[in-house]
């Protein structure tokens, strides 16, 4: 019964480890000590899982790239953001909100810093969603006909991305996005993404030689080619477009 479990008495050890535990809170709170500290919270980002196995995009990216790419790259960014971010007034925000507070600062290093790596969290969680195995082919119908008002074709739209992605100097982005009604391709450099311009993303590719030099090595153009032909998640993008 209920009233017997209140009324009965606890076994000693139990009272007196609840005694300890409190005491110990009780100290904790009076030297004000950061109780996410001491508590050994979980950090604020994580790494997303992969949606696929590591070998699920082989051969057109193999399981030792992906394995690097998000394993270490996509990692490294999320263990620096957390690092980064530890008892500043960027703590507690979420992701989205830390890339809005810390874009364009790039004159402030220790902002443009945290958004390097806030951006690259984002942008590598939004590229892993933007391939899929057994991708490519025909966009469902809706996002074809969105692609047709814009591009004219569904081919002329993989050309402009594939350029896009091929021209970007150096490290960066290719993007498919929604600038409100219309679709359009855009490319950013290093960890810039559409997001801060206002548009909405809604595939990407990433450019920087860690995502396809283990497989590909300097021939950029033979990557992207491969990932719009048999990888690009449609599904994903249509999604995006909401
Ligand atoms: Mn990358």
């Amino acid at each position: 019964m209920h009233t017997a479990t209140l009324h009965g008495a606890a076994p000693a050890h139990n009272r007196r480890d609840f005694l300890r535990a409190t005491a110990a809170t009780a100290t904790l709170v009076a030297l004000g000590a950061p109780a996410r500290v001491a508590l050994g919270a979980a950090p604020e980002h994580s790494l997303p899982a992969l949606p696929y196995a590591m070998d699920a995009l082989d051969p057109v990216l193999s399981a030792n790239t992906l394995g690097y790419h998000h394993g270490k790259h996509h990692k490294a960014y999320v263990d620096n953001l957390n690092r980064l971010v530890a008892g500043t007034e960027l703590a507690g925000l979420s992701l989205e909100q830390v890339i809005a507070a810390t874009a364009g600062k790039a004159a402030q290093a220790a902002q443009a810093a945290v958004f390097n790596n806030a951006a690259q969290v984002w942008n590598h969680t939004f590229y892993w969603q933007s391939l899929r195995p057994q991708g490519g082919g025909e966009p469902p119908a809706e996002l074809r006909r969105r692609i047709e008002a814009s591009f004219g074709s569904l081919a002329a739209c993989k050309k402009e991305l594939s350029a896009a992605a091929v021209s970007q100097f150096g490290s960066g982005w290719a993007w498919l996005v929604a600038d409100g009604d219309r679709l359009k391709v855009v490319k950013t450099g290093n960890a810039e993404l559409p997001l801060t311009q206002g548009l909405k993303p809604l595939l990407a590719i990433d450019v920087w030689e860690h995502a396809y030099y283990l497989d590909y090595q300097n021939r950029r153009a033979d990557y992207v080619n491969a990932v719009l032909d048999k990888l690009a998640n449609w599904e994903f993008a249509l999604q995006n477009l909401g």
